[in-house]
């Protein structure tokens, strides 16, 4: 059991909206759902304003609250980094936290740019001992877990073709303000590094192949916004976690792509279609894939996020059908500390998850996936999307150079 004689681990978190509330929640629980060689404490979290983090820290459950993160990373009595802002800022206070010692997580996309992202592998080659995990977090709902195990047991055969959709809506109203995920220099891409990238990692996870080349088109359907209203201050709302925003005086340009399309290669060949989208409306978080082997296929969609549904192409044509496998029994992947079967999972969780694997990875000694190298391939994936679109859709090949 953890209890309070097992060693600490104690974490600084960089920024605390919606991601930040997120992996709160997780650090808050995880030692209470796995039994953790290490006890998670959440010692301080760090944003510009000190009245609203100050706010956030009581909210969310932090010790502390900071406003310099530089001067936090320092800190001896911080062990691990947790970065949850946007992605202008992974690189910066990622590499810092490394050369200081400290263990890493960042939030996915890893950074803005391929430069970034590999100065971010540079600097977690250059610290052996310590993690560096990018929270795609999606690999770690028992569903998808479950599918890569299939795949990988043969259930469906040889992947011959996968299709994977995540698809949102809510910018699909025009008067929905500029905040910062439509802002270039803040989130490097749009849909297609928000949530494309989520899809572009599931795939390779769940079949256990690179990407080896791509082909697409970004668009962006609305170029002007309204700006957006300074946020308001968390102590007047507590745990909210909205995305949009409020709009404020004036329009702006949205410099990023509104929904992207695209389709690539497996290292086997087998073909992948992919779409990343903002503006599917009834789609709240439709984070999908569906992969068709020689033997069968597997559907998931994150809306239903306990079922993985399986196609058995063995069974004769006129008894088969899709299956609905319910992915809450003890055995299932994550399932043995939750609850008795048919008492589902939620979004929250595979934080939860995220944080249990890191911690049994620091005290092990093994290695927390995904790596920063592992981001930094999805990185090139979106390069190579965003060079695609740009010239005209044609193919580009993404190099393959990093051990997986
Ligand atoms: C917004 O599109 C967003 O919050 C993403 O940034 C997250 O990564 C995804 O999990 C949910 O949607």
């Amino acid at each position: 059991m953890t209890t309070s004689s097992t060693p600490p681990l104690r974490v600084a978190m960089i920024g605390y909206a919606f991601m930040g509330a997120a992996h709160s929640q997780a650090w808050r629980t995880a030692a209470h759902v796995a039994e953790l060689p290490l006890r998670p404490e959440m010692a301080v979290v760090v944003g510009r304003h000190a009245d609203s983090v100050s706010a956030a820290a009581n909210h969310l459950g932090w010790q502390e609250s900071a406003t310099v993160w530089r001067q936090v990373i320092e800190r001896p009595d911080i062990d691990l980094v947790d970065i949850c802002t946007p992605g202008d800022t992974h690189a910066e206070i990622a590499t810092a936290a490394l050369a200081a010692g400290k263990h890493v997580l960042c939030e996915k996309p890893l950074a803005n740019s391929v430069a970034e992202a590999e100065a971010m592998v540079a600097a977690a080659a250059a610290a052996p001992a310590q993690q560096a995990m990018v929270g795609f977090t999606y690999r770690r709902t028992p569903a998808v877990a479950l599918a890569r195990e299939m795949v990988a047991d043969g259930a469906i055969g040889t992947v011959r073709q996968v299709r994977a959709q995540y698809l949102q809506d809510w910018l699909s109203d025009e008067n929905s303000p500029l905040t910062w995920r439509m802002d270039k220099e803040k989130a490097g891409s749009g849909a297609l590094g928000d949530i494309g990238a989520h899809i572009i990692d599931a795939v390779e996870f769940v079949t256990g192949q690179r990407l080896t080349g791509v082909a697409g088109r970004l668009e962006t359907f609305v170029k002007q916004r309204p700006v957006a209203a300074p946020p308001a201050p968390p102590a007047a709302s507590p745990g909210r976690t909205s995305i949009v925003g409020t709009a404020g005086e004036g329009y702006g340009p949205v410099t990023v792509d509104d929904a992207a399309v695209f389709f690539g290669t497996l290292e086997s060949g087998a073909l992948a279609a992919f779409e990343a989208s903002r503006f599917a409306l009834g789609r709240k978080n439709a984070f999908r894939f569906e992969i068709n082997g020689s033997d069968g296929s597997l559907a998931f969609d994150f809306e239903s996020m306990n079922v993985l549904e399986h196609y058995d192409g063995r069974i004769p044509a006129d008894r088969a059908g899709f299956s609905r496998i319910l992915v809450t029994e003890p055995t299932h992947p994550y399932l043995s500390s939750w609850w008795p079967p048919g008492h589902g999972l939620g979004y929250e969780h595979g934080f939860t998850h995220q944080v249990i694997d890191l911690v049994q990875a620091i005290a092990s000694g093994g290695i927390a996936r995904p790596t920063f190298a592992d981001g930094l391939h999805v990185q090139q994936v979106l390069s190579a999307v965003e060079a695609s679109s740009a010239a005209g859709s044609g193919w580009q090949p993404i190099p393959l150079e990093q051990e997986h």
